[in-house]
């Protein structure tokens, strides 16, 4: 189910819970400021999430909350993700779901890098 956008940061989600090494992820980064790991149901040969360390719901209240060193630090991180996991050339996509009508599930900003694979048209 897509959450509600309204609802303060829940600290039982799941990406939570992998921040804090409660439950398991296939991590391909780490720094201060961003984990990678592997999505659980790729939609691609390569599916990564990427997301902040802080406690953010989504992009929307990343972009209006978070101090400036996360917004970079976080922002440096997918690109370098990116660029670790060999996806600049041929290219990839990458997005971010916010909200019910951006169908959001997990309420804890992540960032989708898909890679592997030609794109075409924007997601249904
Ligand atoms: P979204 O619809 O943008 O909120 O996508 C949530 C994504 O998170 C979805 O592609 C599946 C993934 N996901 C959900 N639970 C887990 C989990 O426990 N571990 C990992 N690695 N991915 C998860």
């Amino acid at each position: 189910m897509p959450i509600d956008p309204r609802a303060p940061y829940d600290d039982s989600n799941v990406f939570a819970r992998i921040l804090r090494g409660e439950l398991p992820c296939k991590r391909v980064y780490e720094d201060d400021f961003a984990l990678a790991f592997h999505d659980i149901a790729p939609q691609a040969p390569v599916h990564v999430l990427v997301i902040p360390k802080g406690r953010y719901v989504s992009w929307d209240d990343f972009s209006a909350k978070a101090e400036e060193a996360e917004i970079a630090g976080f922002v440096r991180a997918v690109g370098t993700v990116a660029r670790e996991l060999g996806l600049v050339e041929p290219g990839y996509r990458m997005l971010a779901n916010i909200g019910q009508h951006g169908h959001q599930e997990v309420p804890h900003l992540h960032v989708h890098l898909f890679g592997g694979r030609q794109f075409y048209a924007m997601v249904s």
